[in-house]
This record gives C-alpha cells, sequence and structure tokens, in this order.
C-alpha cells in the first residue's frame, strides 16, 4: 500500500469524491472522461489530481490491483471473513465462496471467528488452518484476540464480510473505538433498494485503512464476483496445492480416474466441507456459463 505518497478516494457521495491527499482531504468531481470510458472511481482507488477552475478534478485513476462491484472498494489487499461458533451457526460454503473470490482476487483471506465465549471454535479453526488460512478468534466481551487482528491492519487496505449478526459491527468498533460506524441494521430492514446507495467509507486505523461496508450482506459479494469454473481450483490453497499431480490435466476433480483431489479428501487432507463447496461452486459456475 502507497497510500502516504499517493492521494487514494475515501469515499464518494452523490457524484463527489473525498479524496485523501498529503495536505488533507478534498473535496473532489471527476472528469468526464471517466464516464465515457466506463471508469467509475471507488474508495481505494489512487488517484491523480488537477485544479481546475477552482475545484479539484480526479485526473486520472492508477491502475488498480483489484476492483470489487459489491461493496465497491478498490485495491484491497486482505479480506477478514468474520465467521461465528453458533447465532448465526457457520455456513462453510459462505466462507469458502468469500475466501476464493478473495483468492482469485489477488487479496489475501483472513478468518476471524467469533463468539468462541458460546462454543468452542476449535473445529472451524482446524479446518480453516489445515486449509492454509490465518484464523483469528476473537471475544467481543474479553477482547482476547483483538490485539492479533489490530497486527493484521498495518500497511494494508482491508475489507470485512461475513453474515448478518456474525459479529462484524462489534468487532469493527472494538477496532476503531471512538470513530462513528454506520450502521447496516436500518438499510437492511428497509429493503434490498437502499443496499445499493450505502457507500464504503475507508478509515484510517492502526496503521492501515479499514473498508465500513455497511448493510452488504456477503451473499452480494459472492453473487457479484462470480469466478470461472477453470479458475476454482487456484482460489482454493488446499486443492491448488495438489496442481499437476492428478491423472488427466484439466481435471475438474469432479469424477475424473487418478484424481489426486479426491484422494486427498478421502485421506482427511481436504476436508469433505471444502470439497462439498468446491463442488458446488463448479457446478453453480457452470450452470452460469450456459447462460
Ligand atoms: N457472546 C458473544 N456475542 C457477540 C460477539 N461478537 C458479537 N456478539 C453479539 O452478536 C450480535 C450481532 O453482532 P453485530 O456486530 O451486530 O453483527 P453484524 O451483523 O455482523 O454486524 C450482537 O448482539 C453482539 O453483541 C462475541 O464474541 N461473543
Ligand atoms: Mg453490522
Ligand atoms: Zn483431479
Amino acid at each position: 500500500m502507497t497510500m502516504e505518497q499517493q492521494p487514494y478516494i475515501v469515499k464518494g457521495i452523490g457524484g463527489f469524491y473525498y479524496v485523501k491527499t498529503a495536505d488533507g482531504v478534498v473535496e473532489c468531481k471527476p472528469k468526464g472522461i471517466f464516464r465515457k470510458r466506463g471508469i467509475t472511481p471507488v474508495a481505494g482507488d489512487q488517484v491523480r489530481l488537477q485544479y481546475d477552475a477552482g475545484t479539484w478534478v480526479i485526473a486520472e485513476v492508477l491502475p488498480r490491483k483489484n476492483v470489487f462491484v459489491r461493496p465497491p472498494v478498490a485495491n484491497v489487499d486482505q479480506f477478514f471473513i468474520v465467521a461465528s461458533t453458533v447465532q448465526p451457526s457457520p455456513s462453510t460454503l459462505v466462507i469458502d465462496k468469500l475466501s476464493a473470490i478473495a483468492v482469485d482476487r489477488g487479496a489475501q483471506p483472513v478468518l476471524v471467528i467469533t463468539k468462541g465465549d458460546l462454543q468452542k471454535a476449535d473445529e472451524l479453526e482446524r479446518c480453516y488452518s489445515t486449509a492454509g488460512f490465518p484464523v483469528l478468534c476473537v471475544n467481543a466481551s474479553s477482547g482476547q484476540g483483538l490485539e492479533e487482528v489490530r497486527a493484521m491492519l498495518a500497511g494494508k487496505l482491508s475489507v470485512f464480510s461475513g453474515n448478518s449478526g456474525v459479529g462484524k459491527s462489534t468487532l469493527l468498533s472494538a477496532l476503531m473505538p471512538g470513530i462513528q460506524l454506520e450502521t447496516g441494521e436500518i438499510s437492511q430492514k428497509l429493503g434490498r433498494g437502499r443496499h445499493t446507495t450505502r457507500e464504503v467509507v475507508l478509515y484510517e486505523t492502526c496503521g492501515g485503512l479499514v473498508a465500513d461496508t455497511p448493510g452488504f450482506a456477503s451473499l452480494d459479494m459472492a453473487r457479484a464476483a462470480a469466478i470461472p469454473k477453470e479458475n476454482l481450483e487456484l482460489a482454493f490453497p488446499d486443492i491448488a496445492r495438489l496442481f499437476g499431480q492428478c491423472r488427466f490435466t484439466g481435471c475438474s476433480h469432479l469424477s475424473e480416474k487418478g484424481c489426486a483431489v479426491r484422494a486427498a479428501v478421502q485421506d482427511g487432507q481436504i476436508s469433505c466441507t471444502r470439497y462439498e463447496s468446491y463442488v458446488t461452486m463448479y457446478e453453480q459456475a457452470k450452470e452460469q456459463e450456459k447462460r
């Protein structure tokens, strides 16, 4: 992240952008050329500004590392996936979809397990450590695990995702005390239409940037960011590790003979739920490609 040197978009509201520069935050309009080229600047974009007839304008959006549409945010380094042990109980499919999207876009997924005070997190922790992801356990009431999350924020742009009720807002408030976060609760009650009007805001904290993405359910993101079935195996680190070891090149790992991935599931090196998610996502990608 070269955020300190290069101006970047903190948030966009109603056609205006707020850009953090070395001299503070300035309000900008984007150049008309962006619309013509189909470029929509979003939070996280690094930009070049120009002073033009008394106002600042975004003259250029620098090349992006990645960009997400829902929520609209660019240059994401780290993707925290929040899941609770209970209330709601974890959906491995949601975790696997979100982590695969992160990997596919070149962002590091990190699993954060909440509500370990209500039920043991061991099984989830083991499943995802084995899969090759950093896993952190936090407890909102005792503050356990918060320091580890804070330590991971430095120098990076991070987003937090996960199903409603898992404890995202609680975690973000604990990480950024004193910052009045937007709450998604209201927009969720008002229905889907409102979601799109909610803006991503970047906050500087613990030496990094954290995106507050109110009102965006994790499934919006999973739906908006489909991965082609051929790329899927690379988005599962535990499957990618076995790349080239199947009998047939281009093995889909669904039913081919001599499949190293299915052998690894058989002998417990790859967890069954991880493999089930792979199969589900593969079938869904196939359906989508047909349409
Ligand atoms: N027992 C327990 N409750 C938690 C924990 N983290 C969050 N909660 C509670 O879970 C509920 C949902 O939390 P919230 O932050 O609103 O979830 P969000 O929908 O993901 O933003 C709230 O009642 C929180 O107080 C935790 O670590 N332990
Ligand atoms: Mg919330
Ligand atoms: Zn295979």
